[in-house]
């Protein structure tokens, strides 16, 4: 990675630190609200050919080109059109959203309302977890002084264009986070994933187009408006291009947000929260959450970008690092998450739903040392029958932390098993006398 690469970030933080950088005041003293004005002039084709050219991918897990999400909505279709945005940040370890809502809300605002003018939407909702009472109340805040100020509501600027804005509470459901689930509960049904194709593009929020963009994708919309493509494109690698939040949890010095160019590694990383806590050795850590299959300490300079993950076996998820060091039990870390998707399964398909449930059940005999060897083939064969066979990425995501642990940790296991082996023998000695 370049130094130029260092000297373009930070750009989505930069105004974290200021005073009272969640007010209007102090975003516009720091060039907020400077994008919307050059956006309104342009055609709404111009913007959607702007954020393609940028090579912005969405920040929400899967990575899928902005850009060309928002060129899939229909024009000249007499629906209305809907831009939602996905706020409801339940991965485990993922904290990017929340901090991102809670420190600059209006880049977020900023970035709802180019992006509703260029996909032609007059309607746009943020759908936030409904846990974060106090990221509510300011986005709330944040949006009445939009308001005020004549950048939400009818004819924005004098542009002719209107929109309104709602920030919509969930209720607590990881599920939710699906995008499909989150448009259900958005309409005031149980949160369940739909079949997809169709894709919200087409047929999302009330069967109308809609797109469904993370909160860190659409913050970054106002800087590609200000900047330009070539400058956006300066920041990271080629495939995965721009600035990035990766929130660091777990056993270092500092943990919290660091906003580094895609690409970065966990050694650079890991220098700019103050290196391991204690200097305990790394032994193991999720690159994007506990649904991105686990990396270990042979992993610190794999490219934290989306090519880099994959071809390191993994995925760049959320870019939620959760660094654990070498006190820390695999199989219990895994049993812990494992315990999540079972609570978090939606029970809609049977693979997830009954076999989160079995999953859980193992991992706790053998954590409790009750377990035997052939339970890691078990739980080899449920997660091939959860994995691809699920109906929406929770079940695929439950299956990551095992099939990796048992790639990297498969002693771990095997060493529970055989403490319960060594502990039942005099048990069955005795037996047999
Ligand atoms: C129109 C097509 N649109 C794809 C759209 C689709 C969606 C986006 C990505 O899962 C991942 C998952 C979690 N026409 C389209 C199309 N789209 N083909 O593109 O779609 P997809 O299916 O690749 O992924 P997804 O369903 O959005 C997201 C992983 O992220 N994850 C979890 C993240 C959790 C949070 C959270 O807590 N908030 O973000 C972590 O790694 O496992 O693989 O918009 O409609 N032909
Ligand atoms: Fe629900 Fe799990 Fe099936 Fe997704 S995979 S639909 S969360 S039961």
């Amino acid at each position: 990675m370049s130094d130029n690469n260092h000297v373009l970030t930070p750009v989505l933080t930069k105004r974290w630190l200021s005073p009272n950088s969640w007010t209007r005041h102090t975003y516009e003293q720091l060039e907020g609200y400077t994008a919307l004005p050059k956006a309104l002039k342009a055609h709404p084709d111009q913007l959607i050919e702007l954020v393609k050219a940028s090579g912005l991918r969405g920040r929400g897990g899967a990575g899928f080109p902005t850009g060309l999400k928002w060129s899939f909505i229909p024009q000249g279709d007499g629906k209305p059109h809907y831009l939602v945005i996905n706020a409801d940040e339940g991965e485990p370890g993922t904290c990017k959203d929340i901090p991102l809502m809670m420190a600059d809300p209006h880049s977020l605002i900023e970035g709802c309302i180019i992006t509703s003018y260029a996909i032609r939407a007059n309607f746009c909702a943020i759908y936030v977890r409904g846990e974060v009472l106090h990221c509510i109340r300011r986005l709330n805040a944040a949006v009445q002084e939009a308001y005020a100020a004549g950048y939400l509501g009818k004819n924005i600027l004098g542009s002719g264009f209107d929109l309104d804005l709602v920030v919509h509470a969930g209720a607590g459901a990881y599920i939710c986070g699906e995008e499909t689930a989150l448009l259900d509960s958005l309409e005031g049904r149980r949160g369940q994933p739909r079949l997809k194709p169709p894709f919200p593009a087409t047929a999302g929020l009330y069967a109308s187009p809609t797109v469904v963009n993370n909160v860190e994708t659409i913050a970054s919309v106002p800087y590609i408006v200000n900047g330009g493509s070539d400058w956006f494109r300066a920041m990271g690698r080629e495939k995965s291009p721009g600035p990035k939040i990766f929130s660091l949890s777990g056993h270092v010095e500092k943990p919290g947000q660091y906003e580094a160019p895609m690409g970065i590694t966990l050694r650079e990383l890991l220098d700019m929260a103050g290196g391991m806590k204690d200097g305990i050795p790394l032994k193991f850590w999720t690159p994007g959450g506990s649904s991105t299959p686990l990396f270990t300490a042979e992993h610190l300079d794999v490219p934290l970008d989306f090519e880099g993950c994959a071809q390191a076996g993994s995925m760049l998820g959320t870019t939620a690092l959760q660094i654990f060091n070498e006190t820390v039990s695999v199989p219990w870390a895994v049993m812990k998450w494992t315990e999540f998707y079972k609570h978090e399964s939606c029970g809609k398909c049977t693979p997830c739903r009954e076999g989160t449930f079995w999953l859980t059940q193992i991992l706790q005999r053998m954590v409790r040392g009750e377990g035997s060897p052939s339970d890691i083939e078990t739980l080899l064969d449920i997660c091939d029958n959860i994995l691809g066979r699920s109906f929406c990425a929770l079940g695929d995501g439950a299956t990551s932390p095992i099939t990796s642990a048992i790639k990297y940790f498969k002693h771990e296991f095997l060493e529970l098993c055989q403490q319960q082996n060594a502990s039942a023998q005099p048990e069955l000695a005795g037996a047999s006398s």
